[in-house]
């Protein structure tokens, strides 16, 4: 047996999962979920059967994780512990994984759905502010670094950068001069494309 299985669906988030398996190098398996029939191994594991879905069948027994950012994180800490932070790296690390999982996330939905923070009010309480302020902070970022900690490739590329390139790619998210450069390198990462291999551009 593979070390972990992943739900899996091309047309899905669950792309994420895979590009972090790939960049570590792990031994996994896909199990390919259909939309309308999910397996019963997914909804036991994940109630919510939401794709990705990580399984590790660790020497203790099996553990389920959901989540992308918990997923990449997860993958480079029993995987791949090169792509976790170094101390020095750890803030930049875990405050863009935060960003991109909640603010970003929430604010390039929210805009898909047609719902926007109302005014002044809204934007002081919804967590993202404004989808103008969250892009902004987003391309800001990357205008002195090339990566998510500065000049080396983490775990924490593979979920910023998977929020960038779709979002680039589908129109969601603007194409800031920065962005595009940070995701023009991470599309010519091995793993990227192992990942997106067939996957329509
Ligand atoms: N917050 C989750 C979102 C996962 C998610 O929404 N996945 C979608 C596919 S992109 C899904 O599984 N949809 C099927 C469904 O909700 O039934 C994460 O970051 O992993």
């Amino acid at each position: 047996m593979a070390d972990f299985t992943l739900f899996f669906n091309p047309m899905s988030r669950a792309l994420i999962g895979k590009w972090a398996l790939e960049e570590a190098g792990a031994d996994y398996a896909i199990s390919l979920v259909e939309w309308d029939n999910k397996p019963a191994e997914l909804l036991a594991a994940n109630p919510l059967g939401k794709i990705p879905t990580l399984i590790h069948h660790s020497a203790e027994g099996d553990y389920a994780v959901s989540e992308c950012a918990a997923i990449c994180h997860y993958v480079a800490d029993v995987a791949a512990p090169a792509l976790l932070p170094t101390d020095a790296e750890k803030a930049d690390y875990f405050r863009m994984m935060f960003f991109a999982a909640g603010p970003v996330e929430a604010a390039v939905s929210n805009k898909a759905m047609g719902w926007v923070p109302d005014g002044e009010r809204g934007e002081m309480t919804i967590g993202y502010g404004s989808f103008e302020r969250v892009t902004a902070m987003l391309d800001g970022w990357f205008a002195e670094r090339a990566y998510v900690c500065g000049e080396r490739f983490t775990m924490a590329d593979v979920y910023v950068g998977s929020q960038v390139d779709w979002g680039l790619r589908f129109g969601s998210i603007p194409a800031g001069a920065n962005l595009e450069v940070y995701a023009a390198r991470l599309r010519e990462r091995p793993a990227y494309a192992a990942t997106m291999g067939g996957i329509p551009g």
